[in-house]
């Protein structure tokens, strides 16, 4: 596939080649000087800065005005809480789809149908901490990892599955309308980092990593006696999205994969000690990584064999349960990234602390299995440990049997082979590194195309970097992070591109349009279960929502609720005003009729913090209480027609006779 769209784009792949290259000489010559003395990046500089950068970029990167990207890049945007649509190679930022944040521009976390799908989960400890602080939501959150949906092997084109280490939740978006239509507090667990979906045969869980660790019954009865403290690794019902099953752990969780059988799922722990400061996190020589056992979890819990604990059906996995669920793989200290490589058989371990990654064969998993943990040995399953550098965190994958590490604190990526890396783990005599580049300071992630799939594409990778200082205009103490793309096509890795971000390009897939192109809408479906609450209110007010509508509807069961049903149609709404009384709570329904590609309408309520999106027929309702008489204006604020200036009315706040 790749090769294919690379053949008939020859000659502006070779114009955009040419310019890049020239561009790259500069900024590594330029960053010769500035960077790598201060970060002591050192000695491999020379390799990337000596190789004519120029005539090695294959792919073409430079997409023209009006050309369309070969693929959609999904981000995360950690402390943003919203999941970004870049497109790539141009890596041109083309959505902001907000989860966990709230949104000013579509009225997310404001408007009745996201607070519902905020609210449907929410553990009865979170509605009291949030009651007690004024508020209805958790309206902020730490997003790391994005990752769709797959079956048998490959991505399916039905969700984006995420995380939010900060609140403990989870969210799901929908991929034909790319806006969440489920999010999950996910019960027991603290923190949830690490998150990956079943690949095999399908996404029929998404494994969720809990990071920090915690008394399982947390009710203030200690802080002191570690002993209590659990950690948590969950299974989401991805349909459901409900909890499918929680396993106990020793050592905390840091990140996750699956295999390409459905057989097993892994993470890493970087705190095997379960300590609470740093010099007790770091204290041993080895932590682990955790397989899970499906098959064995899964009869265990259909045989009732579990406990339940706060909704949630929990095992326990811990290393003194001596179970089956789990075994306890030694890791040298503090591990990082987890890796399933395209080959459907290695398992790439993030070293961080070690300059290694190690290379687990996972067909070798079930003779772990074989016998109880302690008469096995654990590190049987272990196939390659090459030593690449410094920091070792994220590994990436092409279709080439070639695998991408970054290195944190050598500010590098190291292209390495994985074959190669087995044959000198064996005792031959090879090189298992191909290549080193310099990328821009501290890189976390780092993606090649659908590389954590069976269709992994050996064209781009992506590197996200932590710092951008020196790279671009200065913009006061908080700096740009920054996107660096990387052609991977040929034998030496190429820089071509930098791309300022917003905190913090955390995590990135990237996906063929192809998947997604059979599944995306243009205009939303009037039947769609987004509004289906709000439907059904209308009906019970004697409202046809799908219809030109222009009623106040006070309810009859509680006078102080008014509820104003309208519709648009560029460059109106269909209530030129509406009347309500002081201290009314009054909810605002609107249909966009307008069917055309592209035609969103807004609603915004002047000096009442209220606004709202609504795209081609869709239905979006929000609510508030009316506290001060007078008249106040509302309007459009999505550009739609050349009278959307005009695309205004009034609502009119009748004083309380008293
Ligand atoms: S983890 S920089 Cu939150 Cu994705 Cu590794
Ligand atoms: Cu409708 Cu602007
Ligand atoms: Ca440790």
């Amino acid at each position: 596939m790749e090769t294919e769209r690379n053949k008939g784009l020859s000659r502006r792949a070779l114009l955009g080649a040419t310019a890049g290259g020239a561009a790259i000489a500069g900024a590594v010559g330029g960053r010769l000087a500035l960077g790598p003395a201060a970060i002591g990046a050192g000695a491999a500089v020379a390799v990337a800065a000596g190789t004519p950068a120029a005539a090695q970029a294959t792919s073409e990167f430079n997409i023209a005005p009006g050309q369309l990207d070969q693929y959609y890049g999904f981000w995360s945007s950690g402390q943003s809480g919203e999941m970004r649509i870049l497109g790539v190679p141009s890596m041109r930022e083309l959505m902001r789809v907000p989860v966990f944040n709230r949104c000013s521009a579509t009225g997310w976390g404001q408007t009745n149908e996201s607070l519902r799908i905020h609210e449907r989960t929410m553990t009865e400890k979170t509605k009291k901490h949030l009651a007690a602080n004024g508020k209805r939501i958790h309206d902020h959150g730490d997003l790391h990892h994005v990752h769709m949906s797959f079956t048998e092997g490959k991505y399916d084109g039905r969700y984006l599955f995420m995380n939010d280490k900060a609140n403990t939740r989870v969210a799901r978006v929908r991929a034909d309308v790319m806006k969440c239509d489920a999010i999950l507090e996910v019960p027991n667990a603290k923190a949830i980092h690490g998150l990956r979906p079943q690949k095999w045969p399908r996404s029929n869980y998404v494994f969720c990593n809990g990071e920090d660790e915690a008394p399982l019954i947390n009710d203030g009865t200690t802080m002191d006696d570690v002993s209590t403290y659990v950690n948590v690794f969950t299974a989401v019902n991805a349909d459901e999205w409900q909890v499918a099953w929680q396993v106990l752990v020793s050592g905390n969780l840091d990140n996750c994969d699956a295999d390409y059988e459905g057989k097993w799922a892994f993470s890493t722990s970087y705190n095997s000690e379960m300590g609470m400061t740093l010099e007790e996190m770091t204290e041993s020589e080895m932590d682990h990584v955790v397989i899970f056992n499906i098959a064995e979890i899964e009869r265990a819990i259909a045989a009732g064999e579990f406990e339940e604990i706060n909704g949630a059906k929990v095992l326990d996995g811990r290393k003194q349960a001596n179970s089956q669920f789990t075994r306890y793989v030694p890791i040298a200290n503090n591990p990082h990234g987890c890796n399933m490589a395209p080959d459907r058989k290695h398992l790439c371990i993030g070293g961080k602390l070690s300059p290694t990654v190690t290379v687990l064969d996972v067909t070798k998993f079930d003779a772990l299995f074989e016998k109880p943990a302690e008469e096995v040995d654990l590190r049987s399953c272990v196939v390659a440990e090459p030593e690449l550098g410094l920091g070792p965190l994220h590994t990436a994958f092409d279709g080439r049997g070639n695998a991408y590490t970054s290195l944190f604190l050598d500010s590098q990526v190291v292209k390495w082979n994985i074959e190669d890396a087995i044959k000198a783990y064996a005792g031959e005599a090879v090189d298992p590194i191909k290549d080193k580049i310099d990328v821009h300071y501290q890189p976390g992630h780092l993606k090649t195309v659908m590389g954590e799939t069976v269709d992994a594409q050996s064209n781009w990778l992506v590197c996200l970097c932590k710092f951008s200082k020196d790279r671009f205009l200065n913009v006061g103490p908080l700096k740009a992070e920054n996107d660096q793309l990387i052609d991977i096509s040929g034998d030496k890795m190429v820089l071509v591109h930098d791309g300022p971000t917003f905190a913090e390009p955390h995590d990135a897939i990237a996906v063929d349009p192809a998947i997604l192109a059979p599944v995306l809408k243009s205009v939303w479906d009037r039947q769609d279960p987004m509004w289906a609450e709000t439907r059904a209110q209308a009906e019970a007010d004697g409202i046809d929502i799908d219809d030109w509508c222009e009623d106040v509807i006070r309810d009859p069961n509680d006078p102080t609720k008014v509820r104003v049903y309208m519709t648009s149609v560029a460059p109106s709404f269909s209530l030129n005003s509406f009347e309500v009384n002081e201290g009314d709570e009054v909810t605002v329904i609107i249909t966009n009729l307008d069917e055309i590609d592209d035609l969103t309408h807004g609603f915004t309520l002047g000096n009442h913090g209220v606004a709202m999106e609504i795209s081609p027929q869709a239905t979006a309702s929000v609510t508030f209480v009316a506290a001060n008489p007078g008249v106040y204006w509302y309007y459009c604020q999505w550009f739609c027609h050349a009278l959307h200036m005009e695309m205004r009315g009034r609502m009119f706040v009748r004083p309380k006779a008293n």
